[in-house]
């Protein structure tokens, strides 16, 4: 394989962390056929801008964890040792794996306690841009997430790359209170977003949260290390949206971005857009090229104040001091990935044949209410998908709420096959899908062949998860 020029996970000056171009893997790592990592998770008091000391919880010290990178084929042993504090459990996001090693706390594993260990063992698959994190209310949002890079051999390499992990510090208060449905945190978007129609940018809805800093890689702009990029390089991007309750809007000024992967897995045909749309949980691999010298931002939009913060210079050498070009904060009339262009439009109606269909309406949400819902019911009550092995299941949702739903089936990769009525020409291989507010609709297609289990199947809004929105898909006989 011909390596990738990267470099490591630095620490930069003031303990703020950014990654930096991905090394290749070396030699050695890819000379076991098992790849070893150990997890240690502590709390860690988390300072990314001045003033701010947030009471988070880390793995190996650091927020957002290691990265974690195997070459497809490789099996992974990962030692979880949890000095957290708090009961977790590790969670490895977008992973075909045995059910036993999805790491959720009372479905699939008691939860590890304080001062407990656990060893997570399988051969990760498939290849593309996956995470892990925390899957024990509590960890999540003070920190416990990291990415996990599975490489394709099969890839040609980009000249340069980078992972870069989108993620905030949560007002812990506000969290309290959006799980009681009576936050006072406004609506967050990005200004002259379709989702904004008829909204106020302060409208408080009693369920959003509010953040204290925005971060790229655990720093927040303008103290993160630039990216460093040279004239004529092709550069892929590896982005996660690891926020637990907002959607992010992401550019690069002066830069169209060609998007190859959603959630790791790639498009039948890629995509250049000007902005990335990234629900929870999701990720896009997304490329540019750099036709001349100079330094622009890397950024999230959104309405909050605060989103300035989340940005990071991607400059060619020479230009590291130099004032980068930006984005306009509005994202009105910007071109932005929707899964409608990534799939594009058919006529008639999506094939479905032969699939067992769910319908699922997701509701709840009402100002002052601690129920999110699908049919009317919170978890456990919620209708469970009972499988057969190689049985096809479509799930159709449609969104009754006042808020975006990123919903997320572990253990499988889904197609999107319908949005809002559209059928899609070329179905999206994702494991999380947005499904939009206010009547919105969207169809899954998935064919259960994974390995027997409980698979959990739920809203990726923390909140909303904690809340009830959440089911599961069980394999029976
Ligand atoms: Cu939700």
């Amino acid at each position: 394989m011909k390596p990738i020029r990267r470099k490591d996970f630095l620490r930069a000056a003031g303990g703020a962390m950014i990654a930096t171009a991905l090394p290749p893997l070396s030699r050695k790592a890819l000379a076991s056929d098992l790849v070893q990592f150990t997890l240690t998770a502590t709390p860690l008091n988390f300072n990314p801008v001045a003033g701010l000391n947030f009471a988070g919880r880390a793995f190996n010290g650091s927020i957002p964890g290691p990265l974690l990178r195997v070459m497809h084929g490789q099996r992974m042993r990962a030692t979880f040792h949890n000095r957290s504090g708090s009961p977790a459990t590790i969670h490895w996001h977008g992973m075909i794996l045995p059910n036993a090693m999805d790491g959720v706390q009372g479905i699939t594993q008691p939860a590890v306690p304080d001062g407990g260990s656990f060893v997570y063992e399988f051969a990760p698959n498939p290849p593309g841009t996956r995470w892990y994190h925390d899957h024990v209310s509590g960890g999540f949002e003070r920190g416990m997430y990291g990415m996990f890079i599975v490489d394709d051999p099969k890839e040609t390499p980009a000249d340069a790359e980078f992972a870069l992990v989108f993620h905030d510090v949560p007002n812990l208060k506000t969290v309290a209170e959006a799980m009681r449905g009576v936050s006072n945190a406004p609506m967050v978007d990005p200004m002259g977003s379709s989702e904004m129609t008829g909204m106020k940018p302060n409208d408080r809805m009693g369920d959003e949260v509010a953040y204290l800093a925005h971060c790229i890689n655990g720093a927040s702009y303008p103290s993160g290390k630039p990216l460093v990029v040279k004239v004529g390089q092709r550069v892929r991007l590896r982005i996660l949206n690891a926020n637990f309750s907002q959607t992010r809007y992401i550019r690069l000024a002066g830069h169209t971005l060609t998007v190859t992967h959603t959630d790791g897995n790639p498009l039948e045909k890629p995509l250049d857009v000007q902005a990335l749309r990234v629900g929870v949980g999701e990720r896009y691999d997304a490329w540019f090229e750099v036709t001349k010298p100079g330094a622009w931002l890397l950024q999230g939009l959104s309405s909050d104040p605060l989103v300035y913060e989340q940005a990071v210079v991607v400059c060619t050498p020479g230009y590291e001091k130099a004032t980068p070009l930006g984005s306009p904060e509005s994202v009105e009339g910007v071109d932005f990935i929707t899964y409608e262009k990534a799939g594009g439009i058919a006529s008639g109606a999506p094939d479905l044949r032969g699939a067992h269909p769910y319908d699922f309406i997701l509701g709840g949400g009402a100002y002052g209410s601690n129920r999110w819902t699908i049919n009317g019911h919170v978890y456990p009550n919620t209708p469970r998908i009972k499988v057969v092995r190689d049985e096809v299941v479509s799930v159709h949702f449609t969104n009754k709420t006042d808020m975006d739903h990123p919903m997320h089936l572990h253990g499988h990769v889904f197609h999107v096959v319908e949005v809002d009525g559209k059928t899609l020409a070329r179905p999206l291989p994702k494991d999380t899908s947005l499904v939009r507010a206010n009547g919105g609709t969207l169809t899954w297609r998935f064919k259960a062949n994974s390995p027997a289990g409980r698979w959990l199947l739920h809203c990726h809004n923390d909140i909303h998860m904690m809340d009830g929105m959440m089911t599961e898909v069980d394999y029976t006989g």
